[in-house]
């Protein structure tokens, strides 16, 4: 089976398995595991911030970020095809008693207008205005690149409100990767950022969760309220460093394997989508009715070997990953144009 339902499910390389069984481990949670150590002050280096924080998964990271920013009642500006808002659970609600405050971004892209005239104004009908949250890459938009500038735009608006800014930066790499602007100059206009090791990266757990040493005792407080306080986990995060050393290069294959199926799928009738608008590893395109729904041409992909997500009544998501070969590129496309051709 060739799986393009996530970059998610990526397998543990033999490479990253050797550092992992190698890995020198102790209590994490009395702070004494040196693996994590490295891996947390390895990332927060890499996204110029103070201090991170090792997490079980994206969700957490993201979720304890949220609450750590946050008092209940307060609202939170997002896009409104988020993570945050479409794929936790409704986490926000549910951990922090905050409420999302959905913008419609363009390929989930707001602006900092947007933003603005989001925030409320000081008055006890309103929810008070609290937080920013950037995904980067946008994973329901297709991986999309929130452009730096009016992210700079956005984090003037949100400071000279008092408003603080997190980046869930789940593919983030992918945007470091495609653009070639450093992940610290990307993390700069933010006060936290989440970033996952077990995407595209390849790592088989983990998310890293950086901010300032204030935020990040604040958070790891949350972390073990939330259940996230892991123990011999040096183990784990081995892969994380692991991936961070070896493994950031080849998402630009990932990238070019994306365009390659965006190339064949612009050409088959019936089917919607905007190369233009695939940045990077992810591909999101629409079927129109008469080719069937989603779940439909889903089951026939699944026959001819080929596994997708549809992400809607027609909507079908494809992301590329380092487990994949060229061969497999060239068995999905020609699966695509059997089924929709
Ligand atoms: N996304 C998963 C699914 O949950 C949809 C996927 O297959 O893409 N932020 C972003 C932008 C994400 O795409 C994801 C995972 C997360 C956060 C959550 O990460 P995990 O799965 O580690 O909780």
């Amino acid at each position: 089976m060739i799986d393009l339902r996530s970059d998610t499910v990526t397998t543990p390389s033999q490479g990253m398995r050797q550092a992992m069984a190698q890995a020198e481990v102790g209590d994490d949670v009395f702070g004494e595991d040196p693996t994590v150590v490295v891996l947390e002050e390895e990332v927060a280096r890499l996204l110029g911030k103070e201090a991170g924080l090792f997490v079980p998964s994206g969700t957490m990271s993201n979720q304890i970020a949220i609450k750590a920013h946050t008092y209940p009642g307060d609202e939170v500006i997002c896009e409104q095809g988020a993570h945050i808002m479409n794929y936790e659970a409704g986490g926000p609600a549910f951990h922090s008693q905050v409420q999302l405050h959905p913008l419609q971004g363009e390929l989930g892209v707001f602006t900092a207008g947007q933003v603005e005239a989001a925030i409320r104004p000081d008055n006890v009908h309103m929810p008070p205005s609290r937080l920013v949250s950037v995904e980067n890459t946008h994973n329901k938009a297709g991986g999309t690149i929130f452009p730096l500038e009016e992210i700079h735009h956005i984090a003037a608006v949100a400071t000279s409100h008092n408003l603080h800014m997190h980046m869930d930066g789940a593919r983030l790499m992918n945007a470091v990767v495609a653009t070639g602007i450093p992940a610290e100059e990307w993390a700069a206009p933010f006060n936290s950022v989440s970033l996952c090791l077990s995407k595209g990266l390849g790592a088989p757990v983990g998310s890293v969760l950086c901010g300032d040493r204030d935020f990040i005792r604040r958070s790891h407080r949350y972390r073990k309220i939330f259940g996230g306080g892991m123990r011999q986990v040096g183990i784990i995060a081995a892969g994380g460093l692991y991936a961070l050393h070896n493994h950031v290069d080849d998402l630009q294959k990932d990238h070019q394997r994306a365009q390659q199926l965006a190339t064949v799928l612009v050409q088959l009738p019936g089917v919607s989508i905007n190369p233009d608008a695939v940045h990077t590893n992810i591909v999101i395109f629409n079927l129109d009715e008469e080719r069937g729904t989603a779940a439909q041409v889903e089951h026939r992909l699944q026959a001819e070997g080929v596994l997708c997500l549809a992400l809607g009544k027609q909507m079908i998501r494809l992301v590329t990953h380092r487990d994949l070969t060229d061969e497999d590129i060239t068995h999905a496309n020609r699966a695509f144009q059997k089924v929709l051709g």
